[in-house]
């Protein structure tokens, strides 16, 4: 017992000294390759699939009810990544129309061929795969190709024959077809090739091709605290698959450690030969019991291989937050700004929109400077389009602060900024008319069916800055005075907000909106700037 505690001591030392090491080299901005944290993409961003054009390194996750969707990143050192764009941006691209929430797109992959990128996913709203393909992954994106079968997680292979493999889940198991790509028929049977080790769901199949092997890597368990990674392989794409004997390769099921249900990856080589996968984990704020609301997140991992030709995780460790691993050179990059003063006519890549927006309900250009959106009939409690523009919650700690313009003429005018999981799970801070018609500043906290507003203030005429001061447990509402100081409201728990609560596959948005709660608003809601810092 006491050799442990001592070696604890010891890698915390450790583990500090390293982290003051590279933030000094970071100062003096020397080239770094050594260490790294994860998550390398925090908040809601999972099922990440990756593909590498020579040096350069694209990342895809899935994006469910929220519109434009499927975010395309690009890094060129693995650690540090810029969202270049989406696959669908447009509506003849992803219909979202009403879609349920955690509908809508789940799991892509991205892979780059003959000078072509492909991302195939499935809109499950509409019960169809979907091919998009670019030359420059920063859009446009073509129109897709639909392909109609019953089953999600689809991955393409690009064999060295020409053929081109598509791979899903589908009846407890992983399924295969030869797909011809030009017409976007299967052109062989839909053939079961593996049925994993036994773990429930066996999903998220990726087929590649390693020293003249197929290997066949896929998720198992679920994607909860169950969730793993297992990996075979054969002479064939079609098998018979051999599982690795130290199958899972990577799940931390059964652990109290800070990264939890990992799993969904995506193997590859770096330009320089080192393997690493990219999967999906989740930090719950606290360890017991664990919850999370911040989504499932985008992980990184080195891989190494044993003398049998099987690929091992991080050594056969458990992934940490702080990776002392070495890494490719580290190409810090810029982070997204702390403030948004809506001055572009086009809505910067972290915004959001829920299924596909009216356009009648949103505007940078009706009044210069300003986000304007007009509340429709649509609330938040329902599975349509609100008028609502929002970013993930990426951080347990975080300030949020935005400026409204917005005068409510009629009773149930609306407008504010809210903490948004879903349409029964959600609180906000808006601005509206009180029973004595009196403009004020309230908060309310949606749980379920229970619904409450829990303070209200009358308010000075003018614009307001309204503000959430989030932590890993709590959310505070308030707004700032005259003064510019802030005076809090209300608290909120953020473990209604998680997915054990809530339920679903997403993560908590923090989101601009307006409404008219069951008709159109006749005041439009101004939004100056929106500030996130961590
Ligand atoms: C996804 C499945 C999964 O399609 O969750 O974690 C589903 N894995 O593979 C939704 O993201």
């Amino acid at each position: 017992m006491g050799r442990i505690k001592i070696n604890l001591v010891n890698h915390v030392n450790h583990v500090k000294k390293m982290q003051i090491i590279l933030a000094s080299i970071r100062e003096e901005n020397m080239t770094v390759n050594f260490g790294y944290k994860n998550p390398i993409i925090p908040g809601f961003y999972p099922d990440p699939s990756i593909c590498r054009v020579g040096e350069d390194y694209y990342l895809v996750t899935s994006t469910f009810e929220f519109f434009p969707g499927v975010p395309v990143f690009h890094s060129k050192d693995l650690i540090n990544w810029t969202q270049i764009g989406h696959c669908l941006t447009r509506k003849s691209q992803l219909l979202l129309d009403k879609a349920g929430w955690s509908a809508g797109i789940y799991a892509p992959t991205i892979r780059h061929h003959n000078g072509l990128f492909y991302m195939v996913t499935t809109n499950v709203s509409i019960g169809q795969h979907l091919i998009v393909t670019a030359v420059d992954p920063a859009g446009e994106w073509s129109e897709p190709m639909l392909l109609t079968h019953g089953a999600i997680d689809p991955s393409l292979f690009f064999d060295d024959d020409g053929k081109v493999y598509f791979t899903s889940n589908g009846n407890g198991g992983i399924l295969q077809s030869e797909l011809n790509l030009n017409t976007g028929k299967f052109i062989s049977e839909m053939r079961a090739i593996w049925p994993g080790t036994g773990g429930c769901y066996p999903e998220a199949p990726h087929l590649y091709k390693i020293n003249g092997r197929y290997y066949l890597m896929i998720a198992e368990g679920g994607t909860e605290y169950g969730h793993m990674e297992t990996i075979a392989r054969s002479d064939s794409p079609w098998g018979p698959f051999e599982s690795c004997p130290h199958n899972p390769i990577l799940s931390h099921r059964s652990l109290a450690c800070p990264i939890r249900c990992t799993g969904h990856a995506d193997l590859f080589e770096d330009h320089t030969g080192q393997w690493w996968v990219v999967f999906l984990g989740v930090r719950p704020a606290a360890a017991y019991p664990p919850r999370y609301h911040l989504g499932r997140e985008t992980f990184l991992a080195p891989v190494t291989w044993d003398e049998n030709g099987w690929p091992v995780v991080y050594g056969g460790k458990h992934v940490e937050l702080d990776m002392l691993v070495p890494t490719l050179p580290q190409f810090p990059v810029a982070p997204t700004p702390v403030r948004d003063d809506f001055d572009s006519e086009k809505l910067a890549m972290q915004w959001n929109f829920l299924r596909n927006p009216y356009e009648q309900d949103w505007s940078l250009i009706d009044r210069p400077g300003y986000l304007r959106l007009n509340g429709s009939e649509i609330t938040l409690d329902i599975c349509d389009s609100p008028a609502f523009v929002g970013r993930r919650l990426q951080h347990f700690d975080a300030v949020i602060r935005t400026k409204i313009d917005f005068n409510p003429k009629l009773n149930g005018e609306e407008a504010g900024i809210t903490i948004y999981m879903n349409p029964t799970h959600h609180y906000e801070i808006a601005v509206r008319l009180n029973a004595e018609g009196k403009r004020s500043v309230f908060v309310r906290r949606r749980i379920g069916s229970l619904i409450a507003v829990v303070s209200e203030m009358v308010i000075p005429d003018g614009p307001l800055v309204l503000g959430m001061n989030t932590t890993q447990f709590n959310v505070e509402f308030g707004y700032e005075d005259v003064d510019g100081m802030f005076v809090a409201m209300a608290n909120g728990e953020t473990c209604y907000l998680t997915t054990e609560v809530a339920g679903g596959f997403t993560g908590a948005y923090v989101a601009m909106f307006a409404t008219g709660n069951g008709k159109r608003s006749t005041a439009p809601a101004d939004f100056d700037w929106f500030e996130y810092r961590v």
